[in-house]
C-alpha cells in the first residue's frame, strides 16, 4: 500500500477515534489496513477535540479543570506516548492490541497509552448536565439485574471510586458473559489491559486523579463523584453496552 493511502486511512481512523471512539473500542484491525505490514511504520497519536465546549459540564465540572485536563494533561499523555514509541520499529495503531499484551511494553507506554485511551473515552461518556439523568431501556434493566437498583449501583461505584487509593479510575465494565461489573484501576491502567485484576469492556469510567477535580472540589472526592452522575452520557454508555 502506498504511504499516501496509508496516511489517508490513518487520518480517517484518528478522526473517527475522537468522534465516536468505536475504533478505540476494538473496531479497527490494523492488519486489515495494510496486509504487507501488520503495524504502521510511523504512528503519531493526536489529541481528539472535546465533543462539547470546555464550559459545557458546568457547574458539575468547571471550565478551568476541563481546559487544563484536556489541553495539558491529556495532551501530555499523547505527546509522551509519541515520544515513548519513537524508537520502536513498529507499534499498533489500535491500542487494544497494546493493552492485550501490555506486560510486553515499557512503563512509559503503559502509562501514556492508557492515559490517552482513558481520557478519549472519558470525554465521550459525558455530556452537559441535567437533573434526573439516568439510564433507560436494556442498560437500565442490566444495571438493575446486576446491582439490584440504580441507587445500589451508584453506591458500589462510589465505593470503588473513593476506595481507589491515590490516582486511578473507577469503571463499569461488561464482562465476557455480558454481565455488568464494577472495578477500579491504579494510575492509567484500564480493564482492557492484560494485567487488570478484573478484565472487561469499559462502558463507563471516572477519572479520580486529583487533577480531575481538585480545583473545584479540593479533597472532597466524594462530592465530585456525586456530581458526575449529572453529566454521564447514558446514551453513549448504552451504545457501548449494546
Ligand atoms: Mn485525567
Amino acid at each position: 500500500m502506498s504511504s499516501s493511502r496509508r496516511n489517508f486511512i490513518r487520518n480517517t481512523f484518528l478522526a473517527g477515534a475522537g468522534a465516536t471512539l468505536i475504533p478505540l473500542a476494538g473496531g479497527i484491525d490494523a492488519s486489515a489496513m495494510d496486509t504487507d505490514n501488520p503495524f504502521n511504520d510511523k504512528i503519531s497519536f493526536k489529541l481528539p477535540d472535546l465533543p462539547y465546549d470546555f464550559n459545557a459540564l458546568e457547574p458539575y465540572i468547571d471550565v478551568e479543570t476541563m481546559k487544563i485536563h484536556h489541553g495539558k494533561h491529556h495532551q501530555a499523555y499523547v505527546s509522551n506516548l509519541n515520544k515513548a514509541i519513537e524508537a520502536l520499529d513498529s507499534f499498533p495503531e489500535d491500542l487494544n492490541k497494546v493493552f492485550d499484551h501490555i506486560e510486553k511494553y515499557s512503563t512509559a507506554i503503559r502509562n501514556n497509552a492508557g492515559g490517552h485511551w482513558n481520557h478519549s473515552f472519558f470525554w465521550e461518556i459525558m455530556r452537559p448536565g441535567k437533573e434526573n439523568n439516568m439510564p433507560t431501556g436494556k442498560l437500565a434493566e442490566a444495571i438493575n439485574k446486576s446491582f439490584g437498583s440504580l441507587d445500589e449501583f451508584k453506591k458500589k461505584f462510589k465505593e470503588a471510586a473513593t476506595g481507589q487509593f491515590g490516582s486511578g479510575w473507577a469503571w463499569l465494565v461488561k464482562d465476557v458473559n455480558g454481565s455488568l461489573d464494577i472495578t477500579a484501576t491504579p494510575n492509567q491502567d484500564n480493564p482492557l489491559m492484560s494485567v487488570a485484576a478484573k478484565k472487561g469492556k469499559p462502558i463507563l469510567g471516572l477519572d479520580v486523579w486529583e487533577h480531575a477535580y481538585y480545583l473545584k472540589y479540593q479533597n472532597k472526592r466524594p462530592d465530585y463523584i456525586d456530581n458526575f452522575w449529572y453529566v454521564v452520557n447514558w446514551d453513549k454508555v448504552a451504545s457501548l453496552f449494546a
